[in-house]
């Protein structure tokens, strides 16, 4: 895939690619302004984005690794309650830093200045709602976005 390179030497670093969801109670909160916001300022570039209504199947290969957990199915309901903004990101360790602009999973104890930190709550439900997703690994970036956007 071709991307907006910025002028560099050649020995620079490649730009690796990460999958970023901005979930339903980003969407219904309407955060995703915010959240882009967040992700462009920090100097990563956005190659892809779409809202998606994703069917199941592709929500319980997305979430496999979760499989048999108590949260999987009430997971899957969240996921699928409303469209996702659907986006691949690019930069160098891009990986490492989306998940640092997140922060961890819970947004109670989530850092301020973290998306999840600022804009995240428990708002008592059986799936913790943290407004956005990031591929935890590389590995785990190529498969999604392999399963996301099998085009690119
Ligand atoms: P992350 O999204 O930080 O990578 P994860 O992969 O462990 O976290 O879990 C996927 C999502 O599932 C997470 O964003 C919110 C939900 N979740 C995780 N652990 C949970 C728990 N113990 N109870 C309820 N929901 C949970
Ligand atoms: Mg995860």
């Amino acid at each position: 895939m071709t991307q907006p390179q910025p002028s560099a030497p050649s020995d620079v670093r490649p730009a690796e690619q990460t999958l970023v969801i901005l979930k339903p109670d980003a969407v219904r909160r309407a955060l995703i302004g915010e959240i882009l916001r967040r992700i462009e300022a920090k100097g990563y570039t956005l190659v892809a984005a779409e809202l998606r209504s994703p069917d199941r199947a592709v929500l319980a290969q997305h979430y496999a690794e979760h499989e048999g957990k108590p949260f999987y199915e009430p997971l899957l309901d969240f996921m699928s309650s409303v469209p996702v903004l659907v986006a691949v990101v690019a930069g160098q360790r891009v990986v490492e830093g989306i998940r640092a602009l997140a922060g961890p999973t819970d947004p109670t104890t989530a850092p301020p200045g973290s998306i999840r930190g600022d804009l995240g709550r428990d708002w008592g439900g059986r799936v913790t709602e943290n407004l956005v997703h990031g591929s935890d690994s590389p590995a785990s970036a190529a498969r999604e976005i392999g399963l996301w956007f099998p085009a690119l």
